[in-house]
């Protein structure tokens, strides 16, 4: 393998963006439509979690297939995989300190909370939220405080989510699900918790230290997180999602609408709420809030993708349950191949709002495209 085989970082989504725009032409038929096992070690080099899943041989999996592909990962990467090596560790980091320690009173509560927030989640919306806030000139101490509050949400969502009232789930992040551990109660609980911690982190802020520039801006980005998570958001996209359940006369704007509410809102508010932090012009935000709804119901289209194509083991939770439960989904209404294109297009209509941004956007359309070939 000669050195010119193995793609730049900057080469690898170079490519990525010639399949989407070839898919959207209808130039490039689906089996053609991944890109090279070099491309994809470039990209997944620069973000760990999205570590191609294709099955090789049945012993080329988990450590082993990490393994194959960091042998191959290429020794430059457009800076991508640094970016990210450093991210990753200071949102562990700043997670773990704005929680209360696991031993305190009432000690199950907290170890509940705890369980489900390191149960190894992926940290997409932290990483946007620091990407986006950086690409306006923000820092990460600015930026850290609704990076873990937007996480907190997420996994207080995902906690509830998977209640027998819910969805009625035994598997998440690859482990026994919160009600399962600790018990419904503890788990609404953990959830609860989370939730007011999440709001308590980002507008616990000493008046004596901050700016009222600094205020204003921890104020707006707590207003956007709560916009987000509310009834016009996740709340209200889970409502309509259960009351869609069973119905088979739901189409594709209402699937849209119930999606962009229950996951894009709260993926978003990442960007918009990271750009507010980190200072972003009207302009930005604008641009920063296009991208944020492109990619938040991408996520969403590629999650019903993935809902329909892998396995548990390989997500991490029960898989196939949309169908199962004859939930309308993208792959239900637009067949595989329409919802590969959906995302697709998605993706390029993020990467094209962000476009003004020029270099201070790479990261995030890095991360876009890592969300869209994701493969958990
Ligand atoms: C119960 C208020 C309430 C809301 C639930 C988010 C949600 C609404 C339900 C979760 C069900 C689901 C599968 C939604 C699809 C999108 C989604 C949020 C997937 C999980 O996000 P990832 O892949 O998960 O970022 P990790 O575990 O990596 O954080």
């Amino acid at each position: 393998m000669t050195a010119e085989e193995t793609p730049t970082f900057e080469a690898a989504l170079q490519k990525l963006d010639e399949i989407v725009q070839k898919l959207e032409k209808g130039d490039l038929p689906l089996e053609q439509s991944s890109c090279s096992s070099r491309t994809r070690a470039a990209i997944s080099s620069w973000m760990p979690m999205a570590v191609p899943r294709r099955r090789r041989s049945p012993a080329a999996t988990g450590e082993a297939l990490r393994g194959d592909l960091a042998a191959e990962q290429p020794p430059t990467d457009g800076g991508g995989r640094q970016w990210l090596e450093a991210r990753r560790p200071r949102i562990e980091a700043a997670l773990d300190a704005a929680l209360p320690a696991e031993s305190l009173w009432p000690p199950t509560i907290h170890r509940a909370v705890r369980y489900s927030l390191f149960a190894g989640g992926k940290r997409i919306r932290p990483l946007l939220v620091l990407a986006a806030g950086e690409a306006v000139g923000g820092t990460d101490d600015a930026l850290l405080p609704l990076a873990c509050a937007v996480e907190m949400i997420h996994t207080y969502s995902l906690i509830h989510d998977d209640l027998p009232a819910m969805d009625n789930d035994d598997l998440r992040r690859g482990k026994p699900t919160s009600h399962k551990v600790f018990g419904e109660a503890i788990a609404i609980l953990a959830g609860d918790a989370l939730l007011t911690q999440a709001f308590h982190l980002l507008v616990d802020v000493d008046p004596r230290d901050a700016s009222d520039e600094r205020l204003s801006r921890r104020l707006r980005a707590a207003a956007i997180l709560g916009a987000a998570a509310g009834t016009s958001g996740l709340i209200g996209g889970q409502v309509a999602d259960l009351e869609a359940e069973g119905r088979d006369d739901v189409g594709l704007a209402e699937l849209e609408r119930l999606h962009r509410a229950k996951t894009g809102a709260l993926l978003g508010a990442c960007v918009v709420g990271g750009g507010v932090l980190g200072g972003a012009s009207e302009d930005d935000l604008g641009r920063l809030a296009r991208f944020g709804e492109a990619i938040g119901l991408a996520f969403q289209v590629v999650d019903d993708i993935l809902d329909a194509t892998e396995g548990a083991a390989q997500l991490g939770k029960t898989a196939g349950k949309d169908a199962a439960a004859g939930k309308a989904t993208y792959v239900r209404l637009l067949g595989l191949d329409g919802a590969r294109q959906t995302a697709a297009r998605l993706l390029s209509d993020a990467q094209a709002a962000i476009a003004p941004l020029g270099e201070r956007g790479a990261v995030l359309r890095g991360l876009a495209g890592l969300i869209v070939d994701r493969h958990a």
